[in-house]
């Protein structure tokens, strides 16, 4: 079941093994009224699973608002939730995390409650790596690279991971800004004229900004040379680098000051005008280097964000600059794109772009392409939509998508059909897949697990999360999703069920499975909010 429970209107479903009943009641907690009852029905096994005699228990109809609990003659019973705040916390401890994860700032009670901590990482004087020097900048050089968000369990920032992080929380503000401009998360920024969430993003986008060479270049990452110690921010204290220069960060880059620039226009203006400065200076280097993948120098033991094509780093930065400035060279450019549009991850960012444009675009664009856009995006809908069926769960999830941080290619995919549900009448269908997607990130899936760190009643306790692994809090950093399933085990740890979909262990050890990211709670946020935006349209 959902550990957080359900809105009145969404689809829900247990899903419970081996019964010796055939039939399921809902009782009030209060009372104990029966207030629903239903038959359960078999469900398919499904290949990634171990388990194999799994029943539905339906009630998508029920739509009373209280606490609940389903009976089931020989399975304890299950306590749960119906109401129309049921993603309310949920969605402000996700965006709140990235808070607990900011770089090169301590952080008071006030603020962080028992998770309060010295400052770490100023960034003030950071080497350059000889991956990333040239003739006018040698490895004397010293930069400040100041605040911005740890990338995830590590302390490093990376500039790929952070682009698409960073845009699809501007993303959530922007497909929502009514919305987001009341909601407060208890930051020191809160009084300020600025909304909350876009406090938050201006911390990274500042670091961001900080992160071009002199030439337009976009350094690849920022990181010490060996992975930190099971330390707290201020007791690594390692000599930190900008590493390598690429076309992928670079275009990355573009894309997200690009986007930042119009986002904060009306309330940075100058600052808004600098960042499209260095969009375009970024593009333009990429245009001179258009195939410069990161290599990971030998001395270098710091995560990669490698990638190799770059047609889709083209296509995003390029929308978000004609976006922009209108400037028809830009335009030339994407009319004359033949990408394929996929699920966005770090590595495939062509939907980003796709995203912004349908957004942005219907007065930009010549009526035909932008038609033929609106199809490439509802048809990825609907290509996502089609694979529910190949999972119990409900979920749009095949082998293919366990892999290291699967809960994020099932939230980018939901986040993908929220985009689409906007240029559509297909209201109910893409939204059931939402609310299957999330109920199994908070428990509905093999493990039993609520993915997300302090968010439901069985949550991960050890996360591969410096900070909380070695502040003195027992209770990890909360709203922190983790990575998930995957049957890689690329950490070496023990899994005691190693097929894809069960592969998942709440153990420090398990770096492939139980990191946490911010590129993996970004479509965390985009994804609540936007539910609970669209609940509150309805008041
Ligand atoms: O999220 C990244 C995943 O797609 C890769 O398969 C994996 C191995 O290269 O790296 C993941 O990113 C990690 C990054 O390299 C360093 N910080 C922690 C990230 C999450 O595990």
């Amino acid at each position: 079941m959902s550990q957080v429970g359900y809105l009145p209107n969404s689809s829900k479903l247990a899903i419970v093994s081996s019964p010796v009943a055939t039939h399921f009641e809902i009782k009030r907690k209060i009372d104990h009224a029966v207030r629903y009852e239903g038959m359960l029905e078999k469900a398919k096994k499904w290949p990634l699973s171990h388990e194999s005699n799994l029943f539905h228990a339906n009630f998508g109809d029920f739509t009373e608002q209280d606490e609940f609990y389903l009976e089931i003659e020989g399975i304890p019973s299950m306590s749960f939730t119906i109401g129309n705040s049921v993603y309310v916390e949920p969605h402000r401890a996700a965006i709140k995390s990235f808070y607990f994860n900011r770089s090169g700032t301590s952080l008071a009670p006030a603020h962080a409650g028992k998770w309060a901590r010295p400052v770490g990482h100023l960034d003030e004087e950071v080497s350059v790596h000889s991956s990333a020097t040239t003739t006018s900048l040698d490895s004397y050089a010293v930069l400040a690279s100041k605040k911005g968000w740890y990338d995830a369990g590590d302390y490093g920032k990376y500039t790929v991971n952070s682009a698409i992080a960073t845009y699809t929380l501007l993303a959530a503000y922007e497909h929502n800004p009514q919305y987001y401009d009341k909601l407060i998360t208890n930051i020191p920024e809160t009084k300020n004229d600025l909304p909350d969430l876009l406090d938050e993003v201006r911390w990274n986008l500042d670091w961001l900004a900080t992160m071009q060479r002199y030439d337009g270049a976009a350094f690849h990452k920022l990181t010490t040379l060996e992975w930190p110690g099971k330390v707290m921010p201020h007791e690594d204290v390692e000599q930190r680098f900008v590493i390598g220069v690429s076309t992928s960060a670079s275009l990355d880059l573009a894309a997200t000051l690009a986007v930042a620039s119009r986002v904060y226009q009306e309330h940075e203006p100058e600052l808004a005008k600098q960042w499209l400065v260095q969009a375009e200076k970024a593009w333009e280097w990429a245009q001179q280097n258009p195939d410069t993948p990161y290599i990971q120098p030998n001395d270098v033991k710091s995560g990669e964000y490698g990638d190799s094509t770059f047609d889709d780093e083209f296509f995003w930065a390029t929308a978000e600059l004609y976006i922009a400035t209108e400037n028809p060279r830009y335009l030339d450019y994407l009319s004359n794109s033949h990408i394929e549009f996929t699920v966005p991850g770090w590595a495939d960012v062509e939907t980003l772009g796709l995203i912004s444009l349908l957004t942005h675009g219907k007065d930009l664009l010549p009526s035909l392409l932008y038609e033929k856009w609106k199809q490439a995006l509802l048809s990825l809908a609907d290509a996502i939509s089609n694979q529910i069926t190949t999972s119990p769960y409900r979920i749009p999830m095949e082998e293919a998508d366990f892999v290291w941080g699967s809960n994020s290619v099932l939230l980018n995919k939901a986040m993908v059909l929220l985009t689409a549900r906007r240029f559509t009448n297909n209201n109910k269908g893409y939204l059931d897949i939402v609310h299957q997607s999330i109920a199994y990130i908070f428990g509905t899936n093999p493990t039993g697990f609520s993915f997300v760190t302090g968010i439901g009643n069985r949550t991960p306790m050890s996360p591969h999360h410096r900070i909380s692994e070695s502040d003195s809090v027992e209770a990890p950093i909360p709203g922190m999703l983790v990575g998930g399933p995957h049957s890689g085990h690329q950490d070496k740890c023990s899994y005691p069920y190693p097929m894809p979909a069960d592969s998942y262990i709440d153990n420090w050890c398990s770096f492939s499975t139980n990191e946490v990211a911010i590129n993996w709670n970004a479509p965390l946020v985009y994804v609540l909010g936007e539910l609970n935006a669209l609940l509150d349209k309805r008041k």
